[in-house]
Order: structure tokens, then C-alpha cells, then sequence
């Protein structure tokens, strides 16, 4: 099923006309009302109506987090505050967060595409859709939810957190569709099984899940664990919140990108090239119809590359590979170029091991050490220390050749490591402190 028939399966020739009008206007519109794009455009030396192509945006530069934090809370605001009904905020683990505003017709837009997204994702009108992303200032809760209310299935705004509850309200009100970081779904899957509840005997039919990075051996563990098709949703609040790609459940062969929304660009991140379909790099956003808060080539740090083949589903919207992790997210480990999305696969290969890890990073001697804390699964915890270890070796081993890089493994008892109700802190890296 496809939600927006018109816009989704358009013909690219349409499509890039319509995003060539949508650019300008954006461009119009900023230059008219943010002090930070005017000075851009200046530095340049060009006014928006110099943007006669597509392929004249790459002439502008790019817009980074550091000049959203620059510009806290509103400065990067295109509309006036009469205009603006929601704030949204990034959480900022590190430094100050980034503030987005949106118009009435900025939330409708969102609606619409969440409303693509899930329908996308598997959902229709007479779903029951059971939504453990926050509310509050992550996008996460809100964004589903008003894209839920739009397509007209009935939503459970149950949020993160209070997770016994959770699955009462499972169990008792027969949702069909899961919303929630897939770190927080497996934690779900934990509370269940300790509760005696069987996703078997649950009604999910598809999980859409997303906020973090996720690999798909994490995929098969949750869709093995719950009982139901997972599809994977990206988005970021700079750019709007959820909805700006998913994967459609046909293919689950990468996200498309609502491309009469957005323009995605694919570049090099030490030279700021834009690279070729098919090459990977970071990942740069311009929005095409926000009002409160356009943006233009937002470098996202989010790695990934582009794939213009056409998809089963009849989209022609581009897709984007499943994003491997971020470029402030890739850890150097005595020089070798290590994510957490790899150690991740490596673990979710091996069947002792539980999907709960955190990976710790120290220096000692002028040495990175990187410790991989996994815990094991309940079945071998009692056994020898013997069999342990022969397990911790052959972890070593796999992550090793997978990586090439050498690790400490810390096998650690069940139910040690830290559950997360949103997005896992997976990586604690102590060279940083
Ligand atoms: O995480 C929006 C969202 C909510 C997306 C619910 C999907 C579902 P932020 O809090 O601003 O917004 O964080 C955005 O999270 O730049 C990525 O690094 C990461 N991220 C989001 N979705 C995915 C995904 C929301 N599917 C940042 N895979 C982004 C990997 C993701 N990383």
C-alpha cells in the first residue's frame, strides 16, 4: 500500500522539476529571514536567484550543528513566532541542544509524511498502533503519533518508560503495530518474557523502528524475538523528526527518501565532495517546504550512500542504505576505523551472547584499549569458567577478523548492562574525559 500515490511514485523528471521550484522558494525564503543564510549567501557572493539548477545547490555551503548551536535558541527561525506552534529540541549529549520550531503547516507536512511512513512500514487505517518513543522534546513520541492520527489508526500513546505497564497494555489492548528504538524493543522483549507474556500470543504484525543505528543482525534477533516484520525509520530533528526515510516493508532493501520533501546529497566528509550514487559517505539534508525552520545542505554526520534502482514497491523516491553509524560515532582504535554497528553484528552472530553490549575505550600507555562488555546469555551462565573463557577467546577471535582489530572481552551476567527506554548509550569512551 502506498499512502501518497501521486507524489510517491512519480516519475523523477516531474519530481525534480517540483524540487527545483520547492528549492527556490526555500532559498527565497531563508535569505528574506535568517540573518545566518543572508551572511552565507553574501560570503559567496550570490543572491538565491542565482540557483537556476539542481545541481547549483551544491555552489552553497554547508550548514553544520555547530551554527545551529550558534545560533540557540531561535535565530535560525524563517517565520515569526506568531507563526510557530511546536518547539522540539535535540537531546545534546554533548554541548548545547539544537532547537526546531515548526508552523501549523509544518506539522501538517510531518503528519503526512509519518503517515507515508507507516503505511510504508506495514500500517493501515485500522491498526492499533502501540507507541513507545518519548513524548516531550525528542521528536520520537509526537512525530508518530500525529502522522497515526492522520492515516486514522488508533494510537496508544504509551511513550517510553513504565515498562511492565507496557506489556499489560499489549497483552490487554491487541496493538498490531510497535513503534520504539529497537534498544527499547529488546528490553520490551526482556520485561515479556520475565512476565510470562509470549510475543506469539501478541497481535504485532510490524515493528517500525529507528532514532539510533541498528544492523540487521539486530533486525533478525528483534523480528525472531517479537514475532513480527521489522522496518527501519530515519529521521532527525534538524530535519523535521521521524519520516524523512523509511523502508518500505515489501523490500526492506533500504529507506526511501521523501525526496519532494528533502534533497539528499551523498559527500566526501574530509573534502565536503558530493560523491556518485552507490559511494558512501555523510549523509546532507535541504528541506524543500519547511517554513519555521528550512535548512539547507545540513551535514548530518550520518554515514550512508544513495541507490537510484527502482524498488518493488512502485516508489521512485531514492533510498538510502541502512545508516552504519555516525562520523563522531566512528571510534579509532590504534588506528583502524571501528563503529559499534560492526562489533554489533559480530555479537549478534555468536548464540551465547545476549543483544546488551557497551563498548568502553581507555588509554593506557598512549594505547587505546577498547573492552567489549556483552552479557551472556542465561543458559551458559552457570557454567564452568573454562567455557567461558574458550567463548570470550572465540569473541576476540571473530571480532578480530571481522575488524582486524584487537579487543578485551568482558563477558558480563545477564541483565548487567543498562536498558535504554530511547536511544542505547553504546559506547563509553573514556579518552574523551
Ligand atoms: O532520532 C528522530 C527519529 C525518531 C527517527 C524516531 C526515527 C524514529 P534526533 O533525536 O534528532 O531525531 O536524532 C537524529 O539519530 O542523525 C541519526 O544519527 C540517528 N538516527 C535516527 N534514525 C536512525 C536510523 C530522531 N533509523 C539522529 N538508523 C540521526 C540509524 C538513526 N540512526
Amino acid at each position: 500500500m502506498i499512502y501518497d500515490i501521486d507524489f510517491e511514485t512519480m516519475p523523477r523528471e516531474t519530481l525534480e522539476v517540483i524540487q527545483l521550484k520547492r528549492l527556490q522558494a526555500t532559498l527565497e525564503r531563508v535569505y528574506a529571514t535568517v540573518p545566518f543564510y543572508q551572511q552565507k549567501f553574501k560570503e559567496i557572493g550570490k543572491i538565491p536567484s542565482d540557483i537556476k539548477s539542481l545541481e547549483d545547490l551544491q555552489s552553497l555551503p554547508f550548514t553544520t550543528k555547530q551554527d545551529l548551536r550558534d545560533n540557540y535558541p531561535f535565530n535560525m527561525f524563517a517565520a515569526p513566532m506568531d507563526n510557530v506552534v511546536r518547539i522540539h529540541a535535540s537531546s545534546g549529549t554533548t554541548g548545547q541542544p539544537t532547537v526546531v520550531g515548526y508552523t501549523a503547516r509544518d506539522i501538517n507536512s510531518w503528519a503526512e509524511l509519518m503517515a507515508r511512513s507507516l503505511v510504508a512500514g506495514g500500517a493501515s487505517r485500522g491498526d492499533i498502533i502501540h507507541n513507545a518513543y518519548g513524548y516531550g522534546l525528542f521528536t520520537g513520541g509526537l512525530g508518530v503519533h500525529y502522522g497515526a492520527e492522520k492515516l486514522g489508526a488508533s494510537v496508544i500513546p504509551v511513550s517510553g518508560g513504565n515498562t511492565n505497564r507496557q506489556i499489560i497494555i499489549m497483552k490487554d489492548f491487541g496493538p498490531t503495530i510497535l513503534t520504539a528504538t529497537p534498544s527499547y524493543t529488546l528490553h520490551l522483549a526482556e520485561v515479556a518474557s520475565e512476565m510470562g507474556v509470549s510475543f506469539q500470543d501478541l497481535k504485532f504484525k510490524f515493528g517500525i523502528f529507528g532514532a539510533e543505528p541498528w544492523s540487521e543482525s539486530m533486525r533478525n534477533e528483534i523480528e525472531n524475538k517479537l514475532n513480527l516484520t521489522a522496518v527501519d525509520i530515519y529521521g532527525l530533528s534538524e530535519v523535521m523528526g521521524p519520516g524523512v526515510a523509511i523502508e518500505c516493508h515489501e523490500a526492506k532493501k533500504g529507506l526511501h527518501i521523501f525526496e519532494d520533501h528533502f534533497i539528499a546529497e551523498v559527500i566526501n566528509p574530509e573534502t565536503g565532495e558530493v560523491l556518485p550514487y552507490g559511494e558512501t559517505g555523510e549523509l546532507v539534508f535541504t528541506s524543500l517546504m519547511k517554513e519555521a525552520f528550512p535548512i539547507i545542505r545540513y551535514r548530518t554526520r550520518d554515514i550512508t550512500c544513495l541507490n537510484p534502482e527502482p524498488c518493488i514497491c512502485g516508489r521512485t523516491h531514492l533510498r538510502m542504505t541502512k545508516v552504519s553509524g555516525r562520523t563522531d560515532d566512528m571510534l579509532i582504535i590504534r588506528g583502524v576505523n571501528v563503529f559499534p554497528s560492526q562489533i554489533e553484528s559480530v555479537l549478534m552472530d555468536i548464540d551465547e551472547v545476549e543483544p546488551h553490549y557497551q563498548l568502553v575505550v581507555d588509554r593506557e600507555n598512549n594505547l587505546d584499549i577498547l573492552t567489549v562488555k556483552v552479557e551472556i546469555n542465561e543458559s551458559i551462565f552457570s557454567d564452568e569458567v573454562k567455557e567461558l573463557q574458550v567463548l570470550e577467546k572465540k569473541i576476540i577471535k571473530d571480532i578480530k577478523e571481522y575488524l582486524g582489530v584487537s579487543t578485551i572481552v568482558k563477558l558480563v551476567e545477564p541483565k548487567t548492562i543498562a536498558r535504554s527506554e530511547g536511544k542505547a548509550v553504546r559506547v563509553i569512551d573514556n579518552r574523551k574525559l
